[in-house]
């Protein structure tokens, strides 16, 4: 049978199942990537199941988020990452060298492989044909050990590609476009794969960014054919060996279609505060703005800079408006100051900031009060910029630089001549802040700050479940608003006690007291619980103070896999309006819960005080119902490879 692109990776990679949508496939994976949020629990969760060396083909470490260094923390979690990396063999990316999905595009993607990434935006190797996917931090320690990854086999939709983009339209644009057809939870099970004769019109960092983005719809990923455009990247990163040609066979079979004419593309926004709220920035135009954001992983490429630079030059941004720019790495930023445009920006106003993710994790440049904030990134969830009342709108890096020079959301077709971007027939390749990993470093010492806490352990599953209704939340309720990020959050990712002190903090101020008070309980939601980033933290935070079961309408893929891996229950009601009988307050109780569980998929829940009891539903399959019962992932995983605990969990 003709075969997608997907279902050749997934053969190619398979270790367990069939590719029917909705069962359970394992693959093998070949690389995985952490960082400095992301990582620290990892190496810690990795350290624990007792594996002397990674098993992969290429780990890679980078240290990208947690680099504002108010206080000791963040270089605290710098050294332990780069010791424990040592020792594990995995290659550590350096402070300065560039935000993970950038750097891994440019110095480490493979098309056809597998990668395993501890960000929700690891897809963005997906624009050179890698199966690139998110993951929760402890599934990715899990790969690192050798183990498969197991996901629910998605279904694959065919984005078709026709035309070319007009001039002024950017790949944002496209990815903006699709999240308004398809939502915040559209994508949900799905993986896109792009088609079409337009496919050939986009550069591969055009590509990454619309695969690094799709992941906003709740897809699974989104992957790009390898072409041409691909080898001439890989060539120019001096890495045409790694380069091979990927395509879907002439009439390959798809479960689901969508088309889309590039040539009917216009610059697009998205306004506050989901991703998927897009309209024409022509609607919005003329709104003044307060500052202007251009970086992150979806839009810091060479290309993306260059194409600001252009726009920027000759002129400087008005008074009130703030422009603030991150190139996304090291090689980035040397490029801009070879030729000239580096000048150009500074010129022009904008303040320069390391290669990090830095405002789009809130890590600085907060925003003023009720500020309206245009940034180039991918998430514009309420708070996120580390303002709670600011206003930010997510766009093209053409539109961020016309709109910071007019000091108002302006459509970039109005600054008359499109710019382009030449992009260099060799790129500046350095990779002297890579650090690779030696054999003979097996030995090394890993360096623990105070900041570095033992990972905690949580007990194996009770017979009943009994507590209180803690937090009734709507929907679309992001990992951001579990445990947001930020200057103040961020540097205690390794830190679980710490950590579990802002929990659901900026929807409610009194939560963690609650919890504490009644000794966990049950949190309740609507649809697409959980969505937004892969942080672990926000299951395993709640966990620590004791939430074992979340009632929601839908979940999020990666939350749902991450509250699986630390042992709390993601229950699904089977009556969606059931939800509206419930009350904050309301004693819970679910019984006989081990037999349930072995027995099938719904599960009867007492609400003790109102009387009533409804049915929820937990579909997982024989593994997962194991990885419960043992109390979560990790300890599955250890009984399974029967080795003991090491250092980091005591
Ligand atoms: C994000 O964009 O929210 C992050 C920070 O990169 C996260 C990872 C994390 O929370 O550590 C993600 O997208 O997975
Ligand atoms: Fe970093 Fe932002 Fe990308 Fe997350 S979305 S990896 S915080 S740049």
């Amino acid at each position: 049978m003709a075969k997608n692109i997907v279902h050749k990776i997934l053969e190619a990679h398979l270790v367990s199942g069939t590719l029917n949508p909705g069962s359970e496939v394992g693959i093998s994976i070949d690389h995985t990537l952490i960082h400095d949020a992301t990582g620290t629990m990892a190496l810690l969760q990795f350290e624990a199941l007792g594996i002397p060396r990674v098993k992969t083909k290429r780990s890679v470490a980078y240290i990208d988020h947690n680099t504002l260094q108010t206080s000791f923390e963040n270089m605290d979690d710098h050294r332990f990452i780069e010791s424990a990396c040592r020792k594990f063999g995995i290659y550590v990316s350096r402070p300065g060298n560039g935000i993970c999905h950038q750097v891994n595009l440019e110095r480490f993607s493979v098309p056809g492989d597998t990668l395993l990434g501890a960000d929700s935006h690891t897809t963005t190797a997906g624009g050179v044909g890698m199966l690139a996917i998110g993951a929760g931090g402890l599934d990715v320690a899990v790969a690192m050990a050798g183990g498969p990854f197991y996901l629910s086999m998605p279904r694959v939709l065919k984005v078709e590609l026709k035309g070319a983009l007009p001039p002024w339209s950017s790949a944002k644009d496209v990815i903006l476009e699709i999240l308004r057809r398809l939502t915040v939870s559209g994508g949900y099970g799905k993986i896109l794969e792009f088609a079409g004769a337009g496919v050939k019109s986009l550069s591969a960092t055009e590509r990454a960014t619309i695969a690094n983005m799709s992941i906003e719809s709740g897809a699974f990923t989104a992957i790009f054919p390898s072409d041409e455009v691909t080898r001439r990247y890989f060539q120019a990163q001096a890495r045409g060996e790694d380069w091979q040609r990927l395509e879907a066979d002439r009439d390959a079979v798809y479960d689901e279609e969508m088309v889309l004419d590039l040539s009917s593309v216009e610059p697009l926004i998205a306004k506050p505060h989901l991703p998927d709220n897009v309209v024409p920035v022509k609607e919005v135009a003329g709104k003044p703005v307060d500052q202007v954001a251009i970086g992150s992983c979806t839009n810091s490429s060479l290309e993306d800079m260059l194409k600001v630079a252009s726009i920027l030059k000759g002129h400087v941004v008005p008074p009130g408006v703030s422009l603030i720019v991150s190139p996304g790495s090291r090689q980035v930023l040397l490029e801009l100051a070879e030729r000239g445009a580096l000048s150009q920006m500074i010129a022009a106003g904008a303040r320069i900031l390391e290669s990090t993710c830095g405002p789009c994790i809130g890590m600085g440049q907060a925003p003023c009060s009720k500020g309206v904030t245009l940034r180039t990134f991918n998430r514009n969830f309420k708070g996120r910029s580390g303002t709670a009342d600011a206003l930010i709108y997510l766009v093209s890096p053409e539109t961020a630089a016309a709109s910071a020079l007019r000091g108002v959301i302006a459509d970039p077709r109005d600054l008359g001549d499109p710019v382009a971007a030449t992009l260099p027939e060799r790129f500046l390749v350095d990779d002297s802040l890579i650090m690779p990993p030696r054999p003979e470093e097996r030995e090394t010492e890993i360096v623990r700050g105070p900041n570095i806490q033992p990972l905690p352990r949580f007990d194996a599953l009770p017979e009943e479940l009994e507590g209180e209704v803690l937090l009734m939340a709507g929907d679309n309720i992001t990992t951001d608003d579990i445990i947001p990020g930020g200057s103040k959050i961020l540097p205690l990712r390794s830190n679980i006690p710490a950590i579990s002190r802002y929990v659901f903090s900026q929807i409610d101020a009194n939560f963690v007291n609650r919890a504490e008070q009644r000794g966990g309980g049950f949190i309740l939601a609507g649809r697409n619980y959980g969505q937004g980033s892969s942080r672990e933290h926000a299951a395993l935070a709640p966990r620590f103070l004791g939430v074992r079961a979340v009632l929601a309408q839908s979940f999020a893929r990666i939350h749902r896999a991450n509250l699986i891996n630390f042992g709390i229950l993601p229950l699904e009601f089977v009556n969606e309006d059931d939800l509206k009988r419930f009350s904050p307050g309301d004693q819970l109780r679910i019984g006989n819960l081990i037999a349930l569980l072995a027995e099938g998929k719904t599960l009867l829940l007492e609400n003790v005080t109102q009387g009533f009891v409804v049915e929820t539903y937990l579909d997982l399959s024989q593994r997962l119902r194991e990885v419960i019962l043992a109390g979560g992932l990790l300890e599955y995983t250890r009984e399974n490879s029967k080795t003991g605990p090491q250092e980091g969990q005591r």
